[in-house]
């Protein structure tokens, strides 16, 4: 983790109940993942899952840097970008079981929600797709003011395309955020493997600015986004984050995992960013443990409620075509 910066900055973090807030938004994130996954194993969630536990600091650090009129693109590990976004956790749950009052009205599924509304100008299954999309409303942004971040994995870094976006992004000084979030493995094979160099010396080949951060702690996501942000709505172009994390979870549904390093694992789950969020919580703002379990048992509460809900909800009539996007 060489270059990496654990950043609490005190503009940032001088909130106590901002800084809850985020706690709650990674909190209802891990367990609507865990939800997904066990409907998924008792058969009510169809086609394949990525789960993003472990990686929750990343999107809800963005988010809270982001402005209205900024839009994202995030990837087929998407379910933490859009509850990060405020996309309403109910229609997400309901589109994972593909019921009509599901975000997308059941047509989406869990790789491809999009959520004009909430600035999720779509959630990607072709790695990169986030690059490309978010690169495009960046043109569009920097005409009408916003930012456009794009969140993407380690792995595709190494898609041809990711370097045409960057080029032109910097070239037309576009208002545009890279977010790569590095949780070690594209799929089953370690980054290192398939990576020549490192990824930070790549991109700041193209003058692009850097920053390698603790994708595991919210706060500094939160610093390093607002950063970049700041910097694309001065007009001084794109910015990267490459931010360290770590999927507790397989790739996808059938994936154990069997390829981690002895005690990767338990090593990660010691910097949970949920067990950092409430260690940060605690030393800075002095809230006790008893404050963040009543937390632990609302959001436990809530879910419980979407589970009923979203079981409960209709499949969507064939006849009805899919809503129409337009923004
Ligand atoms: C263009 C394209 N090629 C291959 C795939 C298959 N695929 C799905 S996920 C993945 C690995 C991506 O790894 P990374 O970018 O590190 O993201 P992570 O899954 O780790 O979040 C691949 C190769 C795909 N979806 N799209
Ligand atoms: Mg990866």
């Amino acid at each position: 983790m060489t270059g990496m910066s654990t950043v609490h900055d005190p503009a940032v973090l001088s909130d106590a109940s901002e800084a809850l807030a985020l706690y709650e938004r990674m909190l209802l994130i891990r367990r609507f993942e865990d939800t997904v996954q066990s409907l998924f194993q008792k058969g009510h969630v169809h086609g394949t899952t990525h789960l993003c536990s472990g990686q929750e600091a990343v999107p809800v650090g963005v988010a809270a840097a982001l402005g209205p009129d900024d839009r994202v693109a995030g990837t087929y590990r998407g379910h933490g970008h859009a509850i990060a976004l405020g996309v309403d956790p109910q229609g997400l749950l309901d589109e994972m079981l593909g019921r009509a009052t599901g975000v997308c009205g059941g047509r989406a599924g869990s790789m491809n929600v999009i959520d004009l509304e909430h600035r999720l100008i779509g959630c990607f299954g072709i790695i990169g797709g986030s690059i490309g999309a978010a690169t495009g409303a960046a043109v569009a942004l920097q005409r009408t003011g916003g930012v456009a971040v794009a969140f993407f994995g380690d792995g595709t870094t190494n898609q041809g395309y990711i370097h045409e976006c960057l080029n032109f992004a910097k070239v037309r000084a576009l208002p545009a955020v890279y977010v790569c979030e590095n949780n070690l493995y594209g799929e089953f094979t370690p980054w290192e493997q398939v990576t020549a160099g490192k990824i930070p010396e790549r991109i700041a080949a193209y003058g692009i600015p850097v920053m390698t951060i603790d994708g595991n702690d919210v706060w500094a996501v939160q610093a390093a986004a607002g950063e970049a942000i700041d910097r694309a709505r001065r007009g001084e172009g794109p910015s990267f984050v490459e931010a360290l994390t770590y999927r507790f979870v397989g790739h996808s549904r059938s994936d154990p995992g069997n390829y981690r390093k002895p005690g990767e694992l338990a090593a990660w789950r010691e910097r949970d960013p949920l067990k950092i969020a409430r260690g940060s919580l605690t030393e800075l703002f002095g809230i006790a443990a008893e404050r963040l379990d009543e937390i632990v048992a609302q959001v436990d509460g809530h879910i419980e409620v979407l589970i009923a809900r979203a079981l409960a909800a209709p499949l969507p009539d064939p006849d009805t075509p899919a809503r129409e996007y337009r923004d």
